[in-house]
Protein backbone atom coordinates (compact mmCIF):
# COMPACT_ATOMS: atom_id res chain seq x y z
CA UNK A 1 0.00 0.00 0.00
CA UNK A 2 0.83 3.42 -1.11
CA UNK A 3 0.30 6.46 1.29
CA UNK A 4 0.27 9.95 -0.44
CA UNK A 5 -1.26 13.46 0.71
CA UNK A 6 -4.00 14.28 -1.12
CA UNK A 7 -3.04 16.83 -3.75
CA UNK A 8 0.44 15.35 -4.17
CA UNK A 9 1.46 14.40 -7.44
CA UNK A 10 2.77 11.19 -7.33
CA UNK A 11 5.49 9.40 -9.42
CA UNK A 12 6.04 5.08 -9.19
CA UNK A 13 9.65 4.15 -9.89
CA UNK A 14 8.42 0.67 -11.40
CA UNK A 15 10.97 -1.83 -11.35
CA UNK A 16 10.25 -5.73 -12.43
CA UNK A 17 12.49 -7.83 -10.08
CA UNK A 18 10.74 -11.13 -11.52
CA UNK A 19 13.20 -12.73 -13.12
CA UNK A 20 10.76 -15.09 -14.86
CA UNK A 21 7.75 -12.65 -16.03
CA UNK A 22 6.66 -10.05 -18.08
CA UNK A 23 4.39 -7.46 -15.29
CA UNK A 24 3.13 -4.43 -15.69
CA UNK A 25 1.03 -1.76 -13.28
CA UNK A 26 -2.20 -0.21 -14.27
CA UNK A 27 -3.54 2.23 -12.46
CA UNK A 28 -7.81 2.80 -12.11
CA UNK A 29 -7.69 5.98 -13.49
CA UNK A 30 -6.01 4.41 -16.74
CA UNK A 31 -2.50 5.22 -16.42
CA UNK A 32 -0.11 2.30 -17.76
CA UNK A 33 3.83 1.67 -17.33
CA UNK A 34 2.74 -0.47 -20.46
CA UNK A 35 4.77 -4.39 -20.17
CA UNK A 36 7.84 -4.44 -18.00
CA UNK A 37 10.35 -7.26 -19.04
CA UNK A 38 12.31 -9.34 -16.51
CA UNK A 39 15.10 -6.66 -15.04
CA UNK A 40 12.94 -3.55 -16.73
CA UNK A 41 12.24 -0.40 -15.11
CA UNK A 42 10.19 2.86 -15.76
CA UNK A 43 8.54 5.38 -14.41
CA UNK A 44 4.95 5.59 -14.16
CA UNK A 45 3.42 9.11 -13.06
CA UNK A 46 -0.01 8.39 -11.49
CA UNK A 47 -0.88 12.41 -11.78
CA UNK A 48 -2.02 14.48 -8.63
CA UNK A 49 -3.61 11.77 -6.16
CA UNK A 50 -7.13 13.23 -5.13
CA UNK A 51 -9.00 9.91 -3.44
CA UNK A 52 -8.29 6.45 -2.53
CA UNK A 53 -6.82 4.21 -6.29
CA UNK A 54 -6.24 1.23 -7.01
CA UNK A 55 -3.89 -0.29 -9.19
CA UNK A 56 -2.93 -3.67 -10.48
CA UNK A 57 -1.19 -6.04 -12.85
CA UNK A 58 -3.27 -6.66 -16.04
CA UNK A 59 -1.40 -9.82 -17.45
CA UNK A 60 -3.61 -12.60 -17.40
CA UNK A 61 -4.16 -14.07 -14.02
CA UNK A 62 -1.78 -11.78 -12.26
CA UNK A 63 -4.55 -9.54 -10.61
CA UNK A 64 -6.45 -12.58 -9.46
CA UNK A 65 -2.66 -13.61 -8.02
CA UNK A 66 -2.90 -10.74 -5.42
CA UNK A 67 -0.60 -8.32 -7.70
CA UNK A 68 -2.45 -5.67 -6.41
CA UNK A 69 -1.54 -1.87 -5.17
CA UNK A 70 -3.53 0.15 -3.34
CA UNK A 71 -3.11 3.92 -2.95
CA UNK A 72 -4.37 5.60 0.00
CA UNK A 73 -5.02 9.64 -0.47
CA UNK A 74 -3.98 10.72 3.46
CA UNK A 75 -6.23 13.49 4.06
CA UNK A 76 -8.59 13.17 1.56
CA UNK A 77 -12.38 14.12 1.37
CA UNK A 78 -14.14 10.42 1.14
CA UNK A 79 -15.82 10.58 -1.82
CA UNK A 80 -17.94 7.95 -4.19
CA UNK A 81 -14.85 7.27 -6.11
CA UNK A 82 -14.20 5.07 -2.66
CA UNK A 83 -15.20 1.72 -2.85
CA UNK A 84 -15.83 1.44 0.90
CA UNK A 85 -18.18 4.50 1.15
CA UNK A 86 -20.08 3.83 -2.24
CA UNK A 87 -20.98 0.04 -0.83
CA UNK A 88 -21.87 1.04 2.48
CA UNK A 89 -24.39 3.86 1.62
CA UNK A 90 -26.16 1.25 -1.05
CA UNK A 91 -26.17 -1.13 1.83
CA UNK A 92 -28.05 1.22 4.44
CA UNK A 93 -30.26 1.93 1.16
CA UNK A 94 -31.09 -1.72 1.49
CA UNK A 95 -31.58 -2.33 5.08
CA UNK A 96 -33.71 -0.05 5.32
CA UNK A 97 -36.74 -2.53 3.65
CA UNK A 98 -37.73 -4.97 5.99
CA UNK A 99 -37.07 -8.68 4.43
CA UNK A 100 -38.60 -11.73 6.11
CA UNK A 101 -38.57 -14.52 3.83
CA UNK A 102 -39.57 -16.64 6.54
CA UNK A 103 -42.64 -14.53 7.54
CA UNK A 104 -46.10 -16.17 6.84
CA UNK A 105 -48.03 -15.05 3.20
CA UNK A 106 -50.37 -12.21 3.05
CA UNK A 107 -54.29 -12.80 3.55
CA UNK A 108 -54.31 -12.38 -0.31
CA UNK A 109 -52.03 -15.42 -0.74
CA UNK A 110 -53.99 -18.62 -2.56
CA UNK A 111 -52.91 -21.89 -3.24
CA UNK A 112 -52.84 -22.78 -6.73
CA UNK A 113 -52.17 -26.28 -7.96
CA UNK A 114 -50.28 -27.00 -11.31
CA UNK A 115 -50.76 -29.74 -13.54
CA UNK A 116 -48.84 -30.94 -16.33
CA UNK A 117 -50.52 -32.36 -19.11
CA UNK A 118 -48.57 -34.17 -22.19
CA UNK A 119 -48.68 -32.02 -24.98
CA UNK A 120 -51.48 -32.71 -27.71
CA UNK A 121 -50.75 -35.32 -30.40
CA UNK A 122 -48.46 -37.25 -28.42
CA UNK A 123 -49.84 -40.84 -27.63
CA UNK A 124 -48.18 -42.04 -24.90
CA UNK A 125 -47.36 -45.08 -27.11
CA UNK A 126 -45.30 -43.58 -29.45
CA UNK A 127 -42.80 -42.67 -26.67
CA UNK A 128 -42.60 -45.75 -24.64
CA UNK A 129 -42.16 -48.06 -28.14
CA UNK A 130 -38.60 -47.86 -27.97
CA UNK A 131 -36.23 -49.61 -30.38
CA UNK A 132 -34.08 -52.13 -28.55
CA UNK A 133 -30.83 -53.51 -29.93
CA UNK A 134 -30.02 -56.77 -29.19
CA UNK A 135 -27.64 -57.99 -25.94
CA UNK A 136 -24.35 -58.27 -27.14
CA UNK A 137 -22.75 -61.20 -26.87
CA UNK A 138 -19.76 -60.74 -24.78
CA UNK A 139 -16.25 -61.10 -27.00
CA UNK A 140 -12.76 -62.32 -25.94
CU1 LIG B 1 2.21 -9.49 -13.03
Amino acid sequence: MLEVPAGDALVIELSNDDPYDVHDLVLAGGVSSGRLQPGAATTVEAGVIGHDLEGWCSIAGHRAMGMTLRVTALGAEHTSADPDQSGSAAGDELARIPLDLQAPPGPDHRVREVVCRPAPGRSSASTSRSRRSPPRSPRG
